[in-house]
């Protein structure tokens, strides 16, 4: 069929060979295996040879050594953030109040997510998340990322290396089945890759949600026609749609909305720390 459209239209076939060519080396393997899985030539050829797609070798070690446990979230308690918090759900008031509504979970609850995750839409990533999870698909092999491992890596015994090989394929598996929700999710809703930022992991919005996730759990609440997560309203629908799949229900006591919220980061020091600035930010 491709050809056939080719032999038609050579000036698209052209453009789509040499677009084909100039995919790096190092993503050559990954285009020719999104092509398997039924993406479209023309699309993931054009996104891949595009100037704007970087291979970060780095992105990997940070999520093989990553301790969420170890992170400081003290500083979300912090009486300028509470405050700022307390300001975004003054100023988005009958935003917060329908999706409440909508959903039954608690304005301060998403309020606090937003702040944690993001700093309120302040922070949104500062790499593309294209980038991010091609970049962790093809870091997989243990002597590629050496290099960018930190020093107690250098000395591996030989069951530790094992071990961290098993965890670089796992994650790499898991990019990749990202990477792919990402594709989707841009289709989907018209919205150009490379203005999807994403984290060090490679989540999106104000929600940082990971792509999988967006799809899933992905509601177009103003009603544009697309799930932008990057959207005050469809991020903070997405959201309550997220925590009440996982089971929020009004009257849960702390253990249950502790659980829930760590369905959104699996840290218990986060779910904490969210329960802790929603009930600062709603006592006055
Ligand atoms: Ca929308």
């Amino acid at each position: 069929m491709f050809f056939a459209s080719c032999f038609f239209q050579s000036g698209f076939c052209a453009n789509y060979l040499s677009a084909c060519q100039k995919v790096p080396d190092v993503y050559k393997e990954l285009v020719k295996n999104l092509i398997s899985d039924g993406f479209e030539k023309g699309f993931v050829c054009k996104i891949f040879s595009d100037k704007r797609i970087k291979f970060n070798p780095k992105v990997m070690p940070r999520k093989v050594t990553h301790k969420e446990a170890k992170l400081h979230y003290d500083i979300f308690l912090e009486r300028e953030r509470i405050d700022r918090a307390r300001a975004f759900l003054k100023e988005n008031k009958i935003l917060f109040a329908s999706v409440e509504r909508d959903f039954g979970v608690p304005r301060e609850i998403k309020a606090a997510i937003l702040l944690v995750e993001t700093d309120l839409g302040r922070y949104l990533g500062s790499s593309l998340a294209i980038n991010t999870l091609s970049s962790m698909v093809v870091a997989k092999d243990f002597n590629a990322i050496r290099p960018y491992l930190p020093k107690e890596y250098n000395q591996l015994k030989s069951a530790q290396r094992k071990k961290i090989e098993k965890k670089l394929a796992k994650k790499s598996r898991w990019a990749y089945l990202e990477l792919k929700s990402l594709l989707i999710y841009s289709q989907l809703n018209k919205m150009d890759i490379f203005s999807i930022k994403g984290s060090i992991f490679g989540a999106i919005g104000l929600c940082q949600f990971m792509p999988s996730n967006a799809l899933k759990f992905g509601v177009d609440y103003n009603k544009d026609g697309k799930v932008d997560l990057f959207d005050p309203a469809d991020a903070l629908a997405s959201m309550a749609n997220y925590l009440r799949y996982y089971g929020w229900k009004d009257g849960l006591k702390f253990k249950g909305k502790l659980k829930v919220i760590k369905q959104y980061n699996h840290s218990t020091p986060y779910a904490k720390t969210v329960i802790k600035v929603a009930e600062r930010i709603g006592s006055s």
